[in-house]
């Protein structure tokens, strides 16, 4: 995990997105990403609006939204600018390189446009992270340098299978693509993985996001396991991905500060 203030990183990481993310992080005192899992656009824009300025990440699904439109995008957008956060669609790729190529530019949620961040399981191999690096890179991709992919390294939820060797491979591939992947989802770093494909250098700076971050809650009933924020950046993460704990709270403005006090006090200890 890294001991570095957010600052630093900003200064000195080689990838435009990550350095864009720690600024944005050190500039608003906040490491928090609400993951907003709300089913309207309506209630998205709301929530982004309230929250916006406690937040680094908004990170939506936007295939759960009951009415996806241009309206969505364009509100996100001018969220986005209004609060100074970054937009991460969690869709989670998985499949081979041809189809995620067209999942991920185009299509009907046109996720390229809009979204910074994306991620992807490595469960297919390491076509799918070289084809959404392709997507990024290609001429007709206008949107800016600021892109950036997450990889899945593991899943906070009960008998997840995203350990051992697949975890392994996600470190190895980011390592392999690490102009495009700007880190993991996991819940811990993983810069002290050395595989027979790949080892740590000196200067290698993965972001890591943790999400199953609540606190007032150990779990649900669908397998979903929670740490504190504390806990999760004790273990190495970098941003701490909070939903329900924060959107359903009866107070979300106040939840919201509550997660950025914990989150910041966490990150200072860390880094001290
Ligand atoms: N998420 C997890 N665990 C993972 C990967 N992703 O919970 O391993 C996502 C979920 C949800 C959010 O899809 O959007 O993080 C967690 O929401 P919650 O805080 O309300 O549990």
């Amino acid at each position: 995990k890294s001991h570095l203030t957010y600052g630093a990183r900003a200064s000195n990481h080689p990838n435009a997105l990550a350095r864009k993310l720690f600024q944005v992080a050190e500039a608003k005192k906040s490491n928090v990403t609400i993951s907003a899992d709300v089913t309207t656009t309506q209630e998205l824009l709301d929530l982004c609006d309230q929250l916006g300025p406690h937040v680094a990440v908004v990170k939506t699904h936007i295939d759960i939204l009951s009415d996806f439109s241009e309206k969505t995008i364009a509100g996100l957008q001018a969220l986005a600018v209004k609060h100074n956060f970054l937009i991460f669609e969690d869709r989670k790729f998985i499949d081979i390189g041809n189809t995620v190529q067209k999942q991920y530019h185009g299509g009907a949620l046109r996720i390229s446009e809009w979204a910074h961040i994306i991620n992807c399981s490595v469960l297919p191999g390491e076509g799918i992270v070289e084809a959404l690096a392709q997507t990024a890179a290609a001429r007709d991709f206008t949107y800016g340098p600021d892109r950036g992919l997450l990889i899945l390294a593991e899943m906070t939820s009960k008998g997840s299978l995203a350990t051992g060797p697949y975890t392994v491979s996600s470190v190895d591939y980011a390592r392999k693509y690490k102009e495009f992947v700007v880190g993991f989802v996991s819940t811990r770093a993983l810069s002290e993985i050395d595989s027979s494909a790949s080892s740590p250098s000196p200067e290698e700076d993965f972001v890591v996001f943790t999400t199953g971050v609540n606190l007032s809650s150990k779990g649900d009933k669908l397998g979903q396991q929670y740490q504190t924020p504390q806990s999760a950046i004790a273990r190495g993460a970098d941003f701490i991905i909070a939903g329900r704990g924060i959107y359903t709270a009866p107070d979300p403005l106040d939840a919201v500060q509550r997660y950025q006090r914990e989150g910041w006090e966490a990150y200072l200890a860390r880094v001290q």
